[in-house]
């Protein structure tokens, strides 16, 4: 008896990782998520709170709506996947009723019916097990457990979009979580977050140093339409003597206390945060980086003047489902000719992409973290001499704002550096005959962070360690450009995902070639596609 019941359990216990083997394996753990929040928590002002809501359902026409994507902050601090929910971390332990804690989820509740629609729900008992959390509620328990949040010093959160759609048959979905909380939070209707930050910092600020405030905001407020209209702020920048900026200051430290909402703090605590990966995120970003890559060389191999765009589009994305992506980071940019030179071509609706070079920046998303990488190749596997040497360039370009990646670095040395490599170059071919013109066929940065977004966000200070940036410096010569017509048409981006590391700078999108003759020769290779033939349609 006793060898049958072993028998059993471990036939269950095989079966359970049988089953438990047909899910990835490899999200980032619920010890990530919780050592996020704790650092959000060191960086909270006392006595404060930050909310953060999960990203809206996005419709997509009628009753069909888009995949659902959380919000990259949210998906950090929680690992949850599901809409309808909201998290709060408090800077200190807060005790309701029999309940102590210093952070706290409130989720969709679980519903046999609804989950047989559209997919499981881990509800509250769930978040708990699976994700790491001590205290986790149902989101019709928001306004019951949550403290008044008018005790708090500060409440932070990121202000509101206002694309969230009422469900008119849930009094618990986002739209009324986030209205429940504006009660809660006196959020006032004309609500301006830049307002209140000006509000406090004037508040704050040494008498002494009202004056140079008043010149700072004076300059600021040109930028800032929506503040324009603001009379305390107006009389503060164009008060003429101390005694006047003083008595106003005095007039904004009184509606400065009124409000204790805080809709900018948490975009300076995520930066600093999310701009540096820890080990976990590292591993993620270099899959991503290292299946978008492969994306990239077998296009390579398959590539040839009959392909369409959306072929093109197709094999990139085929080969990231091959390794169980889940979304493209950013929608794919395949242009053929020309179309190379719209940076954001998202249509992709070339039939034919002929002799000319092909643009593609695309990006696979693995676990949330996604890469961002671009290759320019010539469709017939050769590149003209026009093309070449174009490529040429910005592959120095790029190699240029690579070597410039560096621990300590400011943000913008790899984009000065890309310029400087250009400038010159576009001179030496002719194409510009004043070095300041660069910009008409290099309009765009060289560097942007990349992570759970694939415009990250970053503090834009000096670089540090385990930062991942993209590198990605592009000539584009549009039809008509001044300048011999031999080079209409060219558009090259060559762009990778690049860790910065106290090693240097590690290029983490390597495994696709870039240089012209190493493309050139990948381009012989065959593909396996090449004998994918399908029934012709009339
Ligand atoms: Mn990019």
């Amino acid at each position: 008896m006793k060898t049958k019941i072993l028998t059993f359990s471990t036939l269950f216990l095989c079966f359970a990782f049988l089953f438990s083997q047909n899910e990835p394996q490899d999200y980032l753990s619920s010890e990530f998520h919780k050592d996020r929040r704790e650092s959000v928590r060191n960086l909270l002002p006392k006595n404060s709170v930050s909310v953060f809501f999960a990203n809206p359902v996005r419709n997509r026409a009628n009753d069909v709506d888009y995949h659902y994507h959380q919000d990259p902050n949210f998906y950090y601090l929680t690992g949850f996947r599901e809409p309808h929910a909201v998290l709060l971390i408090f800077s200190e332990y807060q005790t309701v009723g029999n309940l102590t804690f210093n952070e706290i989820v409130f989720v969709q509740e679980r519903n046999e019916l609804m989950e047989m629609w559209n997919g499981k729900r881990l509800g509250a008992d769930g978040i708990k097990s699976k994700l790491g959390f001590e205290y986790a509620f149902t989101t019709d328990k928001f306004t019951e457990i949550v403290p008044d949040l008018s005790i708090y010093e500060s409440v932070l959160f990121f202000d509101f979009k206002n694309d969230v759609r009422d469900d008119k048959n849930n009094p618990n979905d986002l739209f009324s979580l986030i209205e429940k909380f504006k009660s809660m939070a006196n959020y006032p209707s004309n609500f301006n977050p830049e307002k209140e930050k000006y509000y406090d910092v004037i508040s704050l600020a040494p008498n002494e140093s009202a004056a140079n405030v008043a010149q700072v905001l004076k300059s600021n407020l040109r930028y800032r339409p929506s503040l324009k209209n603001d009379r305390l702020l107006e009389e503060f920048q164009s008060a003429t003597n101390q005694k006047k900026l003083l008595e106003i200051k005095q007039k904004i430290a009184l509606k400065a206390a009124e409000s204790n909402l805080d809709a900018i703090g948490l975009i300076d605590i995520m930066k600093q945060l999310r701009e540096i990966k820890t080990k976990d995120e590292l591993k993620l970003m270099t899959k991503a980086a290292k299946i978008s890559a492969i994306g990239q060389v077998e296009v390579m191999k398959a590539m040839h003047p009959e392909l369409s765009e959306m072929e093109i589009q197709g094999i990139h994305e085929f080969v990231y489902k091959k390794y169980n992506v889940e979304y493209e980071g950013y929608p794919s940019i395949v242009g053929g000719g020309h179309n190379g030179c719209i940076l954001h071509y998202i249509e992709n609706t070339k039939m034919r992409v002929g002799n000319d070079l092909v643009l593609m920046d695309l990006g696979a998303e693995y676990h949330g973290y996604t890469a961002d990488v671009t290759r320019t190749i010539p469709a017939d596997g050769t590149f003209s001499p026009e093309q070449k040497a174009i490529y040429d360039l910005v592959y120095l370009a790029q190699e240029a704002g690579i070597n410039a990646a560096v621990v300590g670095a400011e943000f913008r040395a790899p984009h000065n550096a890309a310029v400087e490599v250009i400038k010159k170059g576009l001179m030496d071919l002719g194409i510009i005959k004043n070095p300041k013109d660069y910009r008409k066929f290099f309009p765009h940065g060289t560097s942007h962070y990349v992570g759970l977004d694939v415009h990250d966000p970053g503090t834009t200070g000096p670089y540090k360690s385990n930062t991942i940036i993209t590198v990605e410096p592009g000539i584009y010569v549009q039809d008509n450009s001044d300048c011999d017509p031999k080079w209409w048409g060219i558009a090259v981006r060559i762009e990778d995902t690049v860790l910065i590391s106290e090693d240097g700078p590690i290029n983490l999108s390597v495994y696709a070639p870039r240089k012209s003759e190493e493309i050139e020769k990948l381009m012989k290779k065959k593909s396996p596609l090449s004998n994918f033939v399908l029934p012709e349609i009339q």
